[in-house]
């Protein structure tokens, strides 16, 4: 294992954050954690929020990685996610160049590619390079992160691996995430990978599980070292048997963002 490296995670007051926090110090990471509001028995976690460039310089100083989770996680207004996820991420960015944070891991999402039909019969996986296909604001503003932390390579030479996650709960809760989900332990042993693998540049990955039903491509992840353990598969029979199968004539069932491609737009006001 390499050496412990201390690491930044914002976001940790939440729930992907909270899981993280679990597990990460087993792979031998030393977190720094960060919120914009307080992190439960976790007093010397810094509260501060993603426009506060000044706390954010503070808080990346002298860490070898920044784990970026924090952030809006679903659909909102575009003024909510503007200042949260496109401006805070650039504050980020910004913090970390100044203080010579060499390595970010950027929280994406599927939602950033969300549009793109799902793979039904013998179709090919999706991979990585295919186009952005936001299915909301919030699936915008991923698509932004990864340009963003491109352009932070190509410019800056800092490395970022974007995580396209699918859906990183302790367990799936709909068909939909037999093909999307990623166990939380697989989740530590991807962000672990992503964190230490050598010579990343900007490097684009879909964050689940081995799942039988996978859509799309893992060798970007498995190419970094992740070696994913489990499988959706076991929780299939149960989730088929209250709600059938994917329905090819379900709109909701149609893309890889699911049910975020069908709802409306949430404008400002
Ligand atoms: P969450 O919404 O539960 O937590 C986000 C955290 O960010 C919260 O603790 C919140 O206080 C903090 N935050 C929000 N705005 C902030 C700001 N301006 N300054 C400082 N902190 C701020 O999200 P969750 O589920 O824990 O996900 C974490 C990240 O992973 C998010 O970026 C989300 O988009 C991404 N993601 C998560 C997936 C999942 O399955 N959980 C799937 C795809 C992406
Ligand atoms: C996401 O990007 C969300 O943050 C998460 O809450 C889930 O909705 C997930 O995608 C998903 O697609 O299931």
């Amino acid at each position: 294992m390499p050496a412990p490296r201390t690491v930044l995670l914002t976001g940790a007051a939440a729930a992907l954050g909270t899981l993280m926090r679990g597990l990460l110090p087993a792979h031998g990471h030393e977190l720094r954690l960060l919120d914009m509001r307080p992190v439960e028995g976790e007093p010397d976690a810094i509260v501060a929020d993603l426009a506060d460039r000044e706390a954010l310089r503070e808080a990346v100083r002298g860490v070898d990685a920044v784990l970026h989770l924090a952030g809006i996680s679903l659909e909102s207004t575009f003024d909510k996610i503007l200042k949260a996820n496109i401006e805070g991420t650039y504050h980020l960015y910004e913090a970390a160049r100044e203080e010579g944070v060499r390595r970010i891991v950027f929280a994406s999402s599927n939602h950033a590619v969300g549009f793109t039909p799902r793979p039904r019969g013998d179709d090919p996986l999706i991979p990585v390079g295919t186009p952005h296909r936001p299915d909301t604001f919030y699936g915008l503003s991923k698509s932004f992160g990864e340009d963003l932390a491109q352009f932070y390579w190509d410019k800056y030479g800092m490395e970022t691996v974007s995580v396209r996650i699918g859906s990183c709960f302790p367990e799936p809760s709909n068909v939909r995430m037999l093909s999307v989900w990623m166990s939380p332990t697989d989740g530590a042993r991807l962000f672990h990978a992503a964190l230490t693998a050598q010579d990343v540049g900007h490097t684009v990955v879909y964050g689940s599980s081995a799942n039988t039903r996978l859509w799309w491509d893992l060798s970007s992840a498995r190419a970094l070292g992740y070696d994913p353990q489990d499988d959706s598969e076991r929780y299939a029979a149960k989730l088929i048997a209250e709600q059938g199968e994917l329905d090819p004539d379900n709109p909701d069932h149609a893309h890889l963002g699911g049910h975020f491609c069908t709802r409306p737009p949430v404008w400002p006001h």
